[in-house]
């Protein structure tokens, strides 16, 4: 769903540089910073800024946390000059995160950095001040619904009851608001406000806070996290990378881990190699997607090493590719390539290579003409293209003929000057490898009135696939007849991370037709999926006859009734038999 904002006038105007920056640089850090991921000697597996929540600390016993936060070693102007360093082109703090700290000058509350802390400094004035000085935009992190301090707030059942609906709005009254109006006149302007967990916020508490943030400041952007799809942009859920696309409409943004912590925590060591962060940088950028990248700093005001040297590396890839980064849009094309992925600028289209093709790529359904090339980094590299259209089956294909040897860098980047902007068919056609996906935002959904219906979720994927008389069906250009192993992609909802198989499905192209279990053995192991399993379903086989365009249906004999949103699905491929 479309946030509803974005029928506003002045939206695009105000979201424009956040559109051109695609990579954002965000800070977790607050009291939890302290236990660092263990309460009382015990180690606790969530993520380091519940704590309080995870070992459930009483509001008094967590308070003393504060006295003894003293970041000694905090330096405003080296976090900028990392999140620049980075590449990243705009920074959000947490202000205060769910545990109600607030980590600035907050005249309205005592519970905050200057009043309860030995550290008598106010960091986020020189973080304002240093991403001033560096024209980097600035933004915070505000927890407006949970907040564990409150007896108003939402979140903390260990010490308060939930509170009832007069109480949460007395806390968004005397806390939130009063805080906000802190946040939004004492450190400058201020680009974003980054709200979180909009649980119980009711669509006129959403609306009153957006049009409060903007009675301050008018062109600050407000996350899509305040609820109610009232938000400037969507958040797509933590880590989240949809398969082929969204196929929303509306601005879009993924924040992301490091490692799997947001608040800093000992133990956590899973950190992504640079090459992972990169791809999970394109990968989205080729979606149209902006990526929040967090870091953790210690209590001392220290961000981990490890973070530093991802960090620094990542920057020195956007160093060279960034031209294929900012400003950019998504690919023309609606699926993944398996190759890689593709973003575009004006006439320019970007094939970014997480595996270099060696010798010889072919490119199916770009209509536009090839004027020049350019392998970004290594501008001598000759490459030569070859373009010719069958007028049979009526594709487009493009061959580019490229050096052996992989160029040096995390991942190559080819540059294609075209005649004017990308024109890419929309039809799923083949790709180098022969195999056809077909993803779910492309899918036609056959719903029988009365029943609740399949859907495209908040995460590309189809769900609510409940009811055996709806069926889905997508349209697509096949250039070799031939037989085709047919895969369903099985995925989950944002709301539920566990796979689910079981289901019976029959699929038919023309007179060729294969019913079978789907099952979620076969995983796929990606850096998308750690956070939001997939599984690859095999689905039996279809003979496809002739060349040209072809309808594929898909249709449900039983559903699992363990899956509570039905079959949830991302993509079908087909893959030539022969060539797997
Ligand atoms: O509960 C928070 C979590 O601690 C962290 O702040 C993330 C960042 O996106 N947001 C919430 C969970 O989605």
């Amino acid at each position: 769903m479309a946030p509803a904002a974005n029928q506003d006038e002045g939206l695009a105007r105000r979201l424009k540089w956040w559109e051109e920056a695609r990579f954002g640089f965000f800070v977790h850090w607050g009291l939890y910073a302290i236990p660092a991921g263990r309460w009382k000697g015990k180690y606790y597996e969530r993520i380091g800024e519940w704590i309080m929540h995870s070992a459930k600390v009483p509001v008094e016993e967590y308070e003393q946390l504060a006295a003894e936060f003293n970041p000694v070693k905090f330096d405003a102007e080296k976090w900028v000059s990392l999140a620049k360093q980075a590449g990243t082109k705009y920074f959000v703090i947490t202000s205060k995160h769910h545990d109600g700290f607030a980590l600035f000058d907050s005249p309205s509350s005592d519970y905050d950095i200057i009043d309860a802390t030995p550290f008598g400094r106010d960091p986020m004035k020189e973080l304002a001040e240093a991403c001033r000085k560096a024209k980097m935009p600035f933004g915070f992190y505000y927890s407006q619904a949970q907040d564990w301090h409150e007896p108003g707030g939402l979140g903390n059942t260990w010490d308060f009851s939930k509170p009832s609906q007069k109480k949460f709005k007395a806390y968004l009254e005397e806390k939130v608001k009063p805080q906000l109006r802190e946040l939004l006149t004492q450190y400058g302007p201020i680009a974003l406000i980054w709200f979180d967990t909009p649980r119980d916020m009711r669509e006129e508490h959403s609306i009153e806070l957006k049009h409060f943030v903007h009675s301050i400041q008018p062109d600050c952007i407000v996350s899509g996290r305040i609820g109610n799809n009232v938000g400037d942009y969507g958040s797509l859920g933590d880590n989240q990378i949809p398969r082929g696309g969204l196929g929303l409409p509306g601005a879009w943004e993924t924040p992301a881990t490091l490692n799997d912590t947001w608040g800093y925590k000992t133990d956590d060591k899973n950190w992504k190699s640079t090459r992972v962060l990169l791809e999970l940088l394109v990968d989205l950028a080729s979606k149209g997607i902006n990526y929040l990248l967090n870091v953790g700093p210690t209590a001392e005001g220290v961000i981990p090493k490890a973070s530093v040297t991802r960090l620094e590396a990542m920057g020195r890839w956007l160093e060279v590719h960034g031209e294929a980064i900012y400003g950019t849009q998504g690919s023309p094309f609606p699926y993944e390539f398996s190759w890689g992925r593709m973003t575009r600028k004006g006439r320019n289209l970007y094939l970014h290579f997480f595996q270099w093709p060696r010798g010889r790529l072919v490119v199916y359904g770009l209509r536009n003409k090839v004027k020049s090339t350019c392998l970004l980094g290594d501008r001598d590299a000759a490459i030569e293209v070859t373009q010719d259209s069958d007028s049979a089956t009526g594709s487009h294909r493009l061959e580019l003929r490229i050096p052996r040897k992989r160029p040096s860098g995390e991942i190559p980047v080819l540059r294609l000057d075209l005649d004017g902007p990308p024109d890419a068919e929309q039809l799923p056609v083949p790709q180098f490898d022969g195999r056809i996906e077909l993803p779910a935002p492309l899918a036609e959904i056959h719903n029988q009135s009365g029943t609740r219906g399949i859907a495209l979720g908040q995460s590309g994927s189809l769900e609510f696939w409940t009811n055996k008389r709806n069926g889905v069906s997508w349209q697509f250009r096949v250039v070799e007849p031939g037989d085709y192993a047919v895969h369903v992609i099985l995925s989950t909802s944002r709301v539920s991370r566990k796979l689910v198989g079981g289901h019976v499905v029959s699929l038919a192209v023309g007179g060729s037709q294969t019913e079978s279990k789907l099952d979620v053995n076969r995983r796929i192991e990606s850096a998308r999926t750690q956070y939001f399993p997939e599984a690859r379903a095999e689905a039996g086989t279809l003979r496809i006859e002739t060349a040209g365009v072809h309808t594929l249906q898909m249709r449900a004999r039983s559903i699992n009734r363990e899956a509570s949103a039905g079959i949830v699905f991302s993509a079908v491929e087909l893959v030539p038999v022969g060539r797997r």
